[in-house]
């Protein structure tokens, strides 16, 4: 009897000494708040992108820790980007470079960050869009607790659910989403299920990201017992442009300051440039031709101040919580958005307006408030940031590099510069003053910041600039791992 009670109590037991580990470890363990905006670039106030943008929260979060003015994605488009920030692995080195690859079945084995919190006892829970957000990329047996997406457009909803929106016939021509904003287009866009802006008549907690942050405000009203790790996934600013009508009340149509553009900015790029340029650039004239520029920028802009009073909602949750004063916070994009610049107008390319992103980190008791830094990083960087933070095992075969060091002290000297990637074998290295392409053909582009901040003049092929590309070329992956996406290894996404 003795040997059945020790048989059958010592697995519970053994459970419980677990639990109990955990909670004896949690004053000394912080918790996470990661947010994350989908397409948002560096237009918020505090990195000066853009000089209309209302950013008051984002502007706050800033003030609470160190703001990182020279953070890049690891890859310019949303599934890979966020694959390789929450496994901390290069899309070169794992061979995620498209949006249609799923990353638990073809990165089995490979933990992401809330797999490796939730095995170190933490309690996980995420809302929205934290991996990529078609069905089957996001898997519910992750999380202790999971708020699904909420999407604002009918297509959208039914492209997101997997019906095909191809066999959906448009009621009356192309009213995609129900606004006329792309009846004005002369014919649909390539990714019509999305491609619209316009202002809604409805509260912000009538949207699907504000009933995402209801969710998190119940969430840390009353936090787990256990250090929590709590990941909150914007959708906006992505298309479609849809918010409140206050918010694109706050950037009249007339008055929107245009982003700065050269009309022959194309000519000096190589093909790999003006492949990934012309990508959807057919968006751009069609939008232009029909008068909607404005109203284009108007909307984007709309959208940021709305993903920013979300921001702003979820820290104030977090000031009235229990937790407040035990939590980490950490700001990201998953890649930026051009309007404009480059003849582009959208993602997927390998400069500034696709890449160059916001990145916050406030740890309470460690740095200090209000700091910035303009060493490269990449969010690859996150994932042995917040081990370190967080005290909890290092994870072998990282790519990146922990920014602790930074935090304590934002000037300190950093060799590393920033990778981002598109497509197999297209790389961008960017360190304080350089950004260095170069395309899986050859082709290079370099940009000289200091001179240059909106890369209108490639210097690639100015022979004393040869020992620069040499140094930075040196960063480059030693390994480019063929793609495992389905479409095919010359395009991502
Ligand atoms: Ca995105």
């Amino acid at each position: 009897m003795k040997r059945f009670l020790r048989r059958a109590f010592l697995p519970a037991l053994a459970g419980f000494g677990v639990l109990a580990v955990g909670h004896a470890a949690a004053p000394s363990r912080p918790n996470v708040l990661m947010i994350i905006a989908d397409d948002l670039n560096d237009w918020i106030g505090c990195l000066g992108g853009h000089p209309d943008v209302k950013t008051p929260n984002l502007d706050r979060l800033a003030a609470r820790g160190l703001l990182f003015t020279n953070a890049h994605c690891p890859a310019p488009v949303c599934n890979p980007s966020r694959i390789a920030t929450l496994t901390g692995r290069r899309p070169s080195s794992t061979g995620a470079y498209g949006n249609d690859v799923v990353w638990h079945q073809v990165l089995p084995g490979i933990a992401t960050i809330p797999q490796h919190f939730k095995a170190q006892g933490y309690h996980v829970a995420g809302g929205g869009k934290i991996y990529h957000h078609p069905p089957g990329f996001n898997r519910r047996s992750d999380w202790h607790d999971y708020f699904n997406q909420v999407f604002d457009s009918h297509y959208q909803t039914l492209w997101a659910s997997g019906g095909d929106t191809k066999k959906f016939a448009f009621p009356d021509g192309f009213p995609l989403n129900g606004l006329p904003a792309v009846k004005a287009l002369a014919r649909p866009p390539q990714n019509s299920n999305e491609f619209d802006w316009g202002p809604f008549d409805k509260s912000d907690d009538e949207m699907g990201d504000a009933r995402m942050v209801q969710w998190a405000e119940r969430f840390l009203a009353r936090p787990p017992a256990q250090p929590f790790f709590l990941a909150a996934g914007i959708y906006r600013p992505h298309l479609p442009w849809y918010a409140p009508r206050r918010y694109f009340d706050m950037y009249p149509e007339d008055k929107v300051t245009l982003p700065p553009v050269k009309d022959d900015d194309l000519d000096d790029l190589p093909e790999g440039g003006r492949r990934m340029a012309a990508d959807r650039a057919e968006d751009l004239v069609m939008v232009k031709q029909a008068g909607q520029y404005r109203r284009v920028l108007q909307a984007y802009l709309a959208n940021i101040s709305f993903c920013d009073a979300l921001v702003g909602r979820l820290l104030d949750a977090l000031d009235r919580s229990p937790a407040a004063s035990n939590t980490i916070v950490v700001f990201w994009s998953d890649n930026g958005f051009h309007l404009g610049e480059k003849q582009h107008l959208h993602k997927f390319t390998l400069w500034d307006r696709s890449t160059r992103l916001p990145f916050i980190i406030a740890a309470p008791g460690v740095g200090k408030p209000s700091t910035r830094t303009a060493r490269p990083v990449g969010f690859v960087d996150l994932f042995p940031t917040l081990n370190e933070l967080c005290g909890l095992p290092a994870v072998p075969g990282l790519d990146g590099q922990s920014l602790v060091p930074l935090l304590r002290d934002p000037q300190r000297t950093w060799d590393r510069p920033a990778l981002t990637t598109h497509g197999q074998g297209n790389h961008a290295v960017r360190d304080e003053r350089w950004r260095y392409i170069r395309y899986a053909d050859g082709g290079e582009e370099l940009y000289d910041h200091d001179r240059d901040p909106n890369e209108w003049t490639n210097l690639a092929g100015q022979p004393e600039y040869a020992a620069v590309k040499a140094r930075l070329a040196q960063w480059l992956p030693r390994t480019d791992t063929p793609s495992l996406s389905k479409k095919g290894r010359k395009k991502a996404g």
